[in-house]
């Protein structure tokens, strides 16, 4: 018998803000590495996760969610970071959540260059009614040319063995490009960084300030401890409150949970301190927000 030949190839994930492309990232590579939360917006870089298998190497390209509703620069910047997700892609994974397809996910749709594979994932499958999803399938392959069509549940792990089976026929015949065990391009100070914001966005609740950004100052490693001094990046003195808390207990919390998800990504113990400064205004400030890390 002679054996199927090697694939490997890139795949986008893209969809309107909190569908649930950063928690499928993470249930297709079978470990944490994008951050998620409950709140749109919370990824605001491309991020790639490399997955492995005996046949196939599939690397997963982890996007901010496009919106089309503000437009301030570091709204723009997330968006320019969507449209760049596009070049040196394979297939394109469309997310989106059951029983919704409206005017964002197709403002998205007109973005998708011509002639790449394009998967519809409709996610959530697990917060809808069975007798929904049926109809909601066959309306939704309406919308577009999707060469697949798969129904997951990225938070209950369902579908996604289908959807990797349907991924692998679309990616070209190629060696692999990242090494077998490798799981993803970013370092690990883009790791930690990530990790403190996504413990902004969930520990903060309503009152999380729009405009976060965390900043590493300081990333050094001895042996197997990494010292990481980092700040945490706000628009005004009230939202800098707001994250210290009453007693420093706020900024405590998020300082100790980013740390212990940095000690199990990394392997190896962290010593962490975290700051938080004002910069007014950043998040409309075209070279505050490159300063940043983004765009
Ligand atoms: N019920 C249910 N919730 C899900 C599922 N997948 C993701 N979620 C939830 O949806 C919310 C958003 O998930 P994220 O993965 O952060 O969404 P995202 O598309 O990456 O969002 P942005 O980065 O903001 O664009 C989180 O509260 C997830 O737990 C799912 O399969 N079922
Ligand atoms: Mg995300």
């Amino acid at each position: 018998m002679i054996p199927e030949p090697f694939r490997c190839g890139a795949i986008a994930l893209i969809g309107r803000p909190n569908v649930g492309k950063s928690t499928l990232l993470n249930a297709l590579l079978g470990q944490k590495l994008s951050i998620t939360s409950r709140k749109p917006q919370t990824t605001r870089h491309c991020l790639r996760g490399v997955r492995t298998t005996a046949t196939a190497q599939f690397i997963f390209v982890d996007t901010p969610g496009f919106q089309t509703r503000h437009g301030n620069a570091l709204n723009r910047a997330m968006n320019r970071v969507v449209r760049g997700a596009f070049d040196e892609i394979d297939v394109v994974l469309l997310v989106v959540e059951v029983e919704r397809f409206g005017a964002e996910d197709r403002a998205l749709l007109k973005l998708v260059p011509a002639g790449l594979p394009l998967v519809l994932v409709v996610n959530k499958i697990d917060s809808s009614e069975s007798g929904r999803l049926l109809p909601f399938l066959e309306k939704a392959a309406k919308e577009a040319e999707f060469a697949e069509i798969v129904p997951v549940s990225a938070r209950r792990r369902k579908g996604l063995d289908e959807l990797m089976r349907a991924l692998e026929r679309y990616l070209p015949e190629r060696p692999a490009v990242h090494g077998e065990d490798d799981l993803t391009d970013r370092n690990e100070r883009f790791l930690a960084a990530e990790l403190i914001r996504e413990k902004l966005f969930r520990l903060l609740g309503e009152e999380l300030p729009y405009g976060c950004a965390v900043e590493i100052e300081k990333f050094e490693e001895e042996r197997r401890l990494r010292r990481i001094h980092a700040s945490i990046v706000v628009e005004k003195e009230g939202h800098k409150a707001i994250i210290i808390g009453s007693g420093g207990g706020k900024l405590k919390s998020i300082a100790t949970a980013a740390r212990l998800d940095m000690e199990k990504l990394f392997g190896g113990k962290v010593y962490l301190e975290v700051w938080v400064k004002v910069r007014r205004g950043w998040t409309d400030d075209e070279a505050s927000v490159k300063r940043l890390g983004y765009g």
